[in-house]
């Protein structure tokens, strides 16, 4: 049985990933690690163990580590794109420096890390359709920068250290559960926020901009089937492109209107969101991430949009 601590349980993608683990692996085998300030509630505290696991205080990841056995860490503390951006020696620290006692930690502690990397991880000269798995990439976001770092830094840890590193580079992620805080692909989740409340939806990026995208269900299923698999199959590490959808605003705001029809979208640049929005790739090319460790995604543009409408009509009737 696995023992596996989360850093950042309580952000965007940790708050479900956590309960998807302690689903497949058992309640007590799955710590929620947390910084003060960001304390797990709810279900996600009451459902099994949770420490504080601060990327910055390696020895107390350390201690989290052998107390509990650990033998997998899901390390998802980063700042995303537009915050990074304004904040970029802040995003180094938690990404980089962070990443630094994250590896030391596993290399002393024999674990396996999942670091995730980004479409964020490639830059304006990288060819933007079908992006390749094995491409430039020159960033020109802090953002970037540290993503590709991320990637090269896990790389070198399983190459020198035989630390079993593995990654994907995640498209903007798409969840009715957490909110994602300062990132490009943000206007992806708002949209549906406003459909369902019945705002008109004021979007930062151009019409034609297309970004991959992914429903969190998808991105969960990627992160662990990747650590799952056999490492005897993997020809890449850091970081595995992953695909499943692919739009612009005009396209998923279409979407919606099918079920929303009075739904209104007006645009409003934000030029930081645009610029950062047209550096990274239309598409990217996942074959490589099919063939070494099977992945395949469930959702498309319309069954993700009939679900996040679902549950996220469900989940704000509720809160109010
Ligand atoms: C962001 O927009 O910053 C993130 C990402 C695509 O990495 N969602």
């Amino acid at each position: 049985m696995k023992n596996i601590l989360v850093i950042g349980s309580t952000g965007q993608i940790g708050s479900e990933l956590t309960f998807e683990l302690r689903k497949r692996y058992g309640n007590d085998h799955v710590v929620a690690g947390y910084i003060i300030g960001a304390e797990p509630k709810g279900a996600l505290a009451e459902s099994g163990p949770m420490e504080i696991a601060d990327v910055i205080d390696g020895s107390h990841v350390a201690e989290v580590c052998r107390k509990y056995k650990i033998d997998t860490i899901y390390n998802l503390a980063a700042l995303l794109s537009v915050v990074a951006e304004k904040r970029p020696r802040l995003a180094w620290r938690i990404g980089i420096d962070g990443l630094w006692n994250i590896l030391e930690v596993a290399r002393e502690n024999k674990c396996a890390v999942f670091t995730p990397s980004s479409i964020g991880s490639f830059g304006p000269n990288t060819p933007h359709d079908h992006t390749p798995q094995d491409t430039i990439q020159r960033p020109r976001t802090i953002y970037g920068v540290s993503k590709v770092t991320t990637e090269l830094l896990s790389e070198y840890y399983h190459h020198k250290y035989g630390v079993d590193t593995r990654a994907v580079r995640f498209p903007g992620l798409i969840s009715y559960v957490t909110p994602p805080g300062g990132g490009t692909t943000d206007y992806a989740v708002d949209i549906f926020y406003s459909a369902v409340r019945g705002e008109q939806f004021m979007c930062p990026l151009k019409e034609g901009t297309l970004l991959d995208m992914m429903y969190m269900p998808d991105a969960l299923h990627a992160a662990i089937t990747l650590m799952e698999a056999d490492p005897a199959r993997l020809i890449h590490r850091n970081a595995f492109n992953v695909a499943s959808m692919s739009f612009a605003p005009e396209t998923i705001y279409a979407e919606i209107c099918k079920h929303k029809p009075d739904f209104k979208m007006v645009y409003e640049i934000d030029p930081l969101k645009q610029s950062i929005a047209d550096s990274w790739p239309d598409s990217m090319d996942d074959s490589a991430a099919r063939s070494e460790w099977d992945w395949e995604p469930h959702f498309n543009l319309a069954s993700m949009t009939v679900d996040m409408l679902d549950k996220l009509s469900v989940r704000l009737q509720w809160q109010n």
